[in-house]
């Protein structure tokens, strides 16, 4: 194991913008001992007056759509013409399948991968949706106090996923292929309810003119959405990140967005809620961890799993008996 510092290290470290202290912590937070997630709290703890700064944006879309590539050049756009500074996070929690992770595809993002004005975490491998959701949203709070004025928490756009980025994030981008039909896109209704903004990709060449029908489609869908309490209405681009087209236009989408919601109380309130919501979810996940790692619990529940296979006990009558250990 890595050496440990004491929480005042960690703080320290963030607050004087180091990399190497950032990193640290990240670490900590991602960490599943109990005694590292303690120091992690101690410091979020210490953290919280400095964060909070950012603007958060949720990158999401399906295998290939090309999130890495637009990454790249969006995030080149953020820190060269915008001069921000700019963390990239990710929630991956099928990494456990591929071995690696989404972002550990560094290979598409070379360029940011060397700019200092960015810094990119790949996805920790082999945790469950809820462990990465936690750690994310803990780590974005850590980049904020590290100084990161604009957070990318990139998602793959399959499952469950989408909605805990949604969550933690104040703008959500969907990334969509023209012509790809919504069912091979694996994009269901729901998602695109969560889209403040769809932005169509790989708009050059022959795609261009089927980007160009796609977005018109996409824009008049999204109209048949109720509006929300945000008062805004979600924007349609086209973008091609290897043309580096569109990307300015995302941006300006992006900006248009905060100015319409940070005039009210909106985005203050639904950072509040989302506030909220991780106090839940945090409940939850403690309670279920501490719950399955009760020996009794691990040496009854496969018995249990057994006997409702086989239809001897109900899984409600099975559940209840497990449930008596929960005190
Ligand atoms: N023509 C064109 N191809 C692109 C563009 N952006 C990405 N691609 C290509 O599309 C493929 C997938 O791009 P990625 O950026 O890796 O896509 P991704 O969404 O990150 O994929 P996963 O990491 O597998 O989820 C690559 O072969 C890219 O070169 C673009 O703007 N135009
Ligand atoms: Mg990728």
């Amino acid at each position: 194991m890595a050496k440990r510092f004491p929480a005042a290290y960690y703080v320290e470290r963030i607050l004087a913008h180091d990399r190497l202290g950032l990193s640290r912590a990240i670490t900590l937070v991602e960490s599943t001992l109990p005694s590292d997630q303690e120091l992690a709290r101690e410091i979020i703890q210490q953290l919280l007056p400095f964060s909070g700064n950012s603007v958060r944006i949720g990158i999401t879309g399906v295998p290939g759509v090309g999130k890495s590539t637009f990454i790249e050049a969006f995030g080149t756009f953020v820190t060269r013409e915008q001069q921000k500074k700019l963390a990239v996070l990710a929630i991956d929690p099928t990494s456990q399948r591929t071995g690696g992770s989404i972002l550990g595809d560094k290979t598409r993002m070379e360029t940011l991968a060397g700019n200092k004005q960015a810094y990119i975490r790949p996805s920790p491998a082999g945790k469950s949706l809820g462990g990465v959701a936690r750690s994310t949203r803990e780590s974005i709070i850590l980049c904020e106090a590290a100084g990161f004025e604009v957070i990318f928490v990139e998602t793959v756009g399959v499952g469950q996923s989408e909605t805990a980025v949604h969550e933690m994030v104040d703008f959500f981008l969907l990334l969509m292929l023209a012509g790809a039909g919504d069912e091979l896109q694996g994009i269901k209704k729901g998602i695109m309810e969560m889209a403040d903004a769809v932005v169509i990709t790989k708009a050059d060449g022959q795609n261009l003119q089927k980007a160009r029908a796609a977005r018109a489609e996409y824009q008049s869908a999204l109209h048949l959405f109720p509006r929300t309490a945000s008062g805004w209405s979600p924007k349609v681009a086209i973008s091609s990140a290897l043309e580096n087209t569109g990307i300015t236009e995302v941006w300006q989408t992006i900006e248009a967005y905060l100015e319409t919601v940070q005039n009210g109380s909106y985005f203050e309130q639904k950072r509040q809620h989302q506030n909220l919501h991780w106090l839940h979810e945090s409940i939850r996940q403690t309670l279920l961890d501490r719950f399955f790692a009760k020996p009794e619990v691990k040496e009854t529940l496969p018995e249990l799993e057994k006997k409702v296979l086989q239809g001897e006990v109900s899984a409600f009558a099975a559940a209840e008996e497990l449930l008596k250990f929960s005190n």
